[in-house]
């Protein structure tokens, strides 16, 4: 009898840890940093060098340098950002996939992204 009680401690003193290892664990992959933040400056109507290698989670931080508005439009729909003269927004891939991107003011504007999953 005193073994079998012995034996139910044991099994909740296992679960026990079992949660507190679950909750480390979420705590841990809580704190992992979202991704990088990519700057691109769109200067003279380009978008100029896009980066490579992103993954879900990193942030492209479109700054607009022209004295013309510009976008940042998925030929998906996913995303659309407009920028005026000087304006600046942030852009984070939610999602893994190559994203043909588009100014929806000047046809010259074109590019892909591609993210990885992480
Ligand atoms: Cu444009």
């Amino acid at each position: 009898m005193g073994c079998v009680a012995r034996n139910t401690k044991l099994k909740i003193g296992a679960w026990s840890a079992g949660l507190i290892g679950g909750l480390a664990l979420a705590g841990a992959l809580a704190a992992q940093p979202p991704g990088r933040t990519i700057t691109v400056h769109i200067n003279g109507a380009d978008y100029g060098k896009l980066p490579t290698g992103l993954k879900v989670g990193d942030t492209i931080h479109w700054v607009n340098d022209d004295t013309v508005g510009h976008t940042v439009t998925a030929r998906d729909h996913s995303f659309d950002l407009h920028l005026n003269p000087g304006q600046s927004a942030n852009l984070t891939l939610q999602k893994d996939g190559t994203y043909q991107i588009y100014c929806l003011y000047h046809s010259t504007m074109r590019g892909v992204l591609t993210a990885a999953a992480r």
